[in-house]
């Protein structure tokens, strides 16, 4: 109860924030928290909303937006040059440099480019996920999205940059195998020890065991097969 009245009040406030009347272009991630997001939202009433168009980033985020009679576009049509005002998403965890892990939804990809699109990414989270360093309270792992042909290459040299156990991450009940994201791909969780914030100050390159968000972020996309990960930095 406690979690999701604190989740609620998170959106409610973060809505009330950052999206201002005269915006006409909001994106919407994925997760539970977003949830109210929306709900807030389409609480401010079509004289503010239907100014405004909703970028969704995956297949829940579509059907939230469109279950809420919000304007449903696409990032693939966004004009050349132009950008949303503002994109609102979740996380799964937050350090005190505002590093974020996310991709407990399996939608990190999409969330990615969204937040990228906007001139302001307003992550909500609420208390459970703020921690002193990525991976202490965050304990399943970094996701990161792969070319399920090249995961097997891909846990081995997760394995090799220090992972503790990386592992595919398996498909819910209803789906023999692997999860699958909305991009036809597979997820990956890998633990890595506790993260340095991005300004770690010991040499984060792994050799000692822990690296700065920024080090890892740069070695994770480098590994061929990996499409995106879920470090938000
Ligand atoms: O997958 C994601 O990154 C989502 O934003 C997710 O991690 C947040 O989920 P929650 O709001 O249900 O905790």
């Amino acid at each position: 109860k406690l979690v999701e009245t604190s989740k609620r009040l998170a959106a409610y406030q973060a809505v009330k924030d950052y999206l201002l009347p005269e915006y006409t272009r909001v994106g919407i991630g994925s997760g539970s928290t977003v949830v109210y997001v929306v709900e807030a939202i389409a609480a401010l009433g079509p004289a503010v909303t239907s100014k405004m168009a909703f970028y969704p980033t995956g297949s829940q985020s579509e059907e939230l937006i469109e279950a809420a009679g919000l304007d449903l576009q696409y990032i693939s049509k966004l004009p050349a040059g132009r950008q949303l005002d503002v994109a609102f998403d979740g996380a799964d965890e937050v350090d005190d440099d505002l590093n974020l892990i996310k991709g407990g939804g399996a939608c990190l990809w999409q969330e990615k480019i969204v937040a990228a699109s906007a001139k302001q990414f307003v992550c909500v989270a609420d208390f459970r996920k703020l921690s002193p360093s990525l991976g202490t309270a965050w304990k399943k792992g970094i996701p990161i999205e792969v070319l399920p042909m090249a995961a097997p290459r891909v846990l081995d040299e997760l394995q090799r940059m220090g992972s503790q156990n990386p592992r595919i991450r398996p498909g819910l009940p209803g789906k023999a195998g692997a999860i699958v994201t909305d991009n036809g791909l597979w997820i990956i969780d890998a633990p890595f020890a506790p993260l340095l914030l991005s300004k770690g100050t010991e040499p984060g390159d792994g050799n000692n065991g822990v690296w700065t968000v920024d080090a890892l972020a740069d070695a994770l996309i480098k590994i061929p097969g990996v499409a995106e990960i879920g470090l938000f930095y």
